[in-house]
């Protein structure tokens, strides 16, 4: 059992922005860090909250990093806005690039943002959901570090590769899902190692290829994608699409960039948003409603939507004030501060 501690909401964002600046990061960039972790925090998402400040600080001493650095959006008159993070941290080249994703797609129905030479850390959601709140459907994806072996293989070539993806609803939460292709994400085996729990069956091999529920073998061995070929497929898709696609690295390419530095991998984005006005034939209503009755069905068997346990969590630590978190990261974190 790993015991917690109770956080209050204010303390997230300000530990947050202490341990990245003090560690290098300049107040743009740690307010955009800052507010990307206390909002995952907040809604009970363990590997991409707080714990994720170790990652920044780790690619921060990794000497690779430009911790100051501005995005650059890109002039274009096509469908297709370009950001250039010039080796920053990913989080204000999206601030920067959004509005002009959420201006194109709704004068041409269908938009894309490619984000280039950035450092990645964070969850999706939270980026799919500014496209949602703005009456849009998003999808976006990045590949990672070459940890996860490709469905029959045993060796790391592909990254735990996230897919996120957010349809809007009237007055409702959105309709929102964000996983890594890998069985798990590396976040998720960290905290089991922390923890010093097994992995379940199924999540990993070890350095030989041998299967394995020990959390420090499967970081030193490879992870296995979810669904078998079926996650593999995806998985090489994100590489494709958020790699050779818009002229940047793959997981393996950024594996071999950051020279065992550790922390973030370096490589780009895609955000593909899409404005249902254009689609519908002006049948919005309809076909709202239509998407309404296929949830309506799922929640009337009992299964959940995704991410509404994340929006409970929201709900629930929004109301009381406070986050529960491993007592050991806070005092890790705490510490960072001496
Ligand atoms: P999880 O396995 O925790 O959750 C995946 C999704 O499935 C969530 O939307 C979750 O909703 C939903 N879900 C979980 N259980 C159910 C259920 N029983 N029924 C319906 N839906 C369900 O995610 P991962 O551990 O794979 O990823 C965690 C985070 O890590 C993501 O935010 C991802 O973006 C991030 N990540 C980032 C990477 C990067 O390179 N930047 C790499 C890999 C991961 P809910 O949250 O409500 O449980
Ligand atoms: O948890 O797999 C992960 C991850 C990779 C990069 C950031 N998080």
């Amino acid at each position: 059992m790993v015991e917690s501690v109770q956080v209050e909401l204010d303390e997230l964002y300000a530990l947050s922005t202490a341990i990245l600046t003090r560690s290098g990061f300049s107040g743009a960039h740690a307010a955009a860090i800052s507010e990307m972790l206390s909002t995952c925090q907040i809604d009970d998402c363990q590997s991409h909250g707080l714990f994720r400040l170790l990652m920044c600080c780790q690619t921060m001493r990794g000497g690779k990093i430009d911790g100051h650095i501005l995005p650059v959006v890109e002039a274009s008159d096509s469908a297709i806005v370009r950001v250039d993070a010039r080796g920053g941290m990913s989080l204000l080249a999206v601030e920067a690039g959004m509005p002009l994703l959420i201006e194109k797609t709704r004068s041409y129905g269908i938009a894309a943002m490619a984000i280039n030479r950035c450092f990645h850390f964070s969850a999706l959601w939270p980026e799919v959901e500014q496209l949602s709140a703005a009456g849009l459907a998003g999808l976006a994806m990045v590949p990672s570090h070459s940890w996860v072996a490709p469905a029959g293989g045993k060796r790391g070539t592909l990254g735990t590769n996230p897919l996120a993806f957010s349809w809007p609803r009237q007055n409702q939460t959105p309709f929102t899902f964000d996983f890594a292709t890998s069985g798990f994400a590396r976040g998720e085996i960290e905290l089991y190692l922390r923890a010093g729990k097994p992995l379940p069956e199924g999540v990993a091999v070890d350095a030989e290829g041998n299967p394995t529920t020990d959390p420090q073998a499967a970081l030193d061995g490879a992870m296995l994608t979810f669904g078998g070929y079926k996650g593999s497929a995806l998985s090489i898709m994100i590489e494709l699409m958020a790699g050779p696609l818009i002229d940047d690295l793959t997981s393996m390419e950024s594996m071999a960039f950051a020279e065992g530095t550790g922390g973030a991998p370096y490589h780009g984005e895609i955000i593909l948003a899409f404005d249902p006005d254009h689609f519908s034939g002006g049948r919005v209503a309809d076909n709202d409603a239509r998407a309404e009755r296929l949830f309506a069905d799922i929640l009337d068997q009992g299964a959940r939507l995704p991410s509404q346990r994340r929006f409970e969590a929201r709900a629930r630590n929004t109301a009381r004030g406070y986050v529960e978190m491993p007592a050991a990261l806070h005092a890790e974190l705490t510490a960072m501060l001496d």
